[in-house]
């Protein structure tokens, strides 16, 4: 039974007993958490709070805005530029950084979020989430540019995201295990209700989206028709799929119950590495999924190896049950013999 504690007494036990992290962090996650309760209210208000379709605007990746999409970086924003923690932000909404004003203390974190991702689930009424990754702001660096975000994941300091579903649950790594905390609406605080998350090695269970099948490269072709071949077939086991096209969603319940997410390159856009963001998607979940004894590649090379170029740089995905991403990756690096 996982000990009922708060998000604020697990994070200073992270700070006093294991030495894990400094103040400064403890104080910008829950500046963090708290913007995910506010964000959570908008979510859930739904029609009833003018939050549902587009904003009529395109983001700096040329996708519609929605509503909701606007409202939560704004909370994400304004929640964290007053707090002194940080220097700087980035944002899936924002084309360039967002630097804390002059008016407020700065920070030594660097803060990047999508703050709701699978925002195509919001009028459907299908879960969505906020992912943030937190990086340390460069030793000595004065002005604060895009180039100090183009860290490897490596670097992170933190990672996290919040499922806005029939839970609104915070999944949160400070490099020291995975730990989930279910939102106590009646406390309206965030009570533990998993620590030491582990993400089980096998699967049978995988989540792509089957419609671009005639668009991915031999590798991947290869191995969802392995697990469509079932118990007949090289992997001698029945395989279930799971497609909710929310990344948050999917990786929640890999992370809760193991499975293997893809979102591979394709034919589609040859010039683009994938679908999926590094710095704020990718980077904060393989964070996560490798806390969490899973893996996290870009069907080739360990994604918190990656080393940034620019700042809404895409990269292809394959994370979850260690074994599975291994086969994947495998079957990508024998292609390329
Ligand atoms: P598709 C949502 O837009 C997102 O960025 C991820 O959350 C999700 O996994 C993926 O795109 C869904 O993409 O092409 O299936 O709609």
């Amino acid at each position: 039974m996982t000990r009922r504690i708060s998000l604020t007494q697990y994070l200073i036990e992270q700070q006093r007993q294991h030495g894990h992290i400094p103040q400064e962090l403890r104080l910008l996650i829950e500046v963090v958490a708290r913007a995910c309760k506010r964000i959570a209210i908008s979510v859930n208000k739904g029609a009833l709070g003018d939050v549902l379709g587009t904003a009529g605007s395109e983001n700096v990746q040329g996708e519609v805005q929605k509503k909701l999409d606007i409202i939560a970086n704004e909370v994400l924003i304004e929640a964290n530029e007053w707090g002194g923690h940080l220097a700087a932000m980035a944002s899936e909404e924002m084309e360039g950084i967002y630097l804390v004003p002059n008016r407020f203390p700065q920070g030594e974190y660097l803060l990047m979020f999508d703050p709701l991702d699978g925002s195509s689930n919001i009028d459907v009424n299908v879960s969505i989430g906020t992912i943030f990754s937190v990086l340390k702001k460069p030793e000595g660096s004065k002005g604060i540019s895009e180039d100090d975000f183009l860290q490897p994941g490596s670097a992170q300091a933190a990672a996290g995201y919040c499922v806005y579903g029939p839970q609104t649950t915070l999944v949160l790594t400070v490099g020291d295990g995975v730990a989930m905390f279910t939102l106590d609406r009646e406390q309206g605080s965030f009570v533990l209700t998993q620590e030491d998350v582990k993400i089980p090695e096998d699967t049978k269970e995988f989540a792509i989206n089957m419609s671009n099948m005639r668009h991915w490269d031999a590798p991947v072709k290869r191995y969802i028709d392995e697990c469509l071949a079932g118990e007949e077939g090289p992997r001698g086991k029945n395989f279930n799929m799971r497609w909710i096209a929310s990344m948050v969603a999917d990786v929640h319940r890999i992370l809760t119950r193991g499975g293997v997410f893809m979102y591979p390159w394709d034919k589609r856009e040859p010039n683009k590495a994938g679908k999926l963001r590094l710095m704020y998607e990718a980077n904060p979940m393989a964070f996560l999924v490798e806390q969490a004894g899973g893996a996290a590649t870009n069907a080739r090379e360990r994604i918190m190896d990656l080393k940034p170029t620019k700042l809404h740089e895409r990269v292809a995905v394959v994370l979850g049950s260690k074994n599975e991403v291994e086969r994947v990756t495998r079957y990508h690096l024998e292609q390329a013999q």
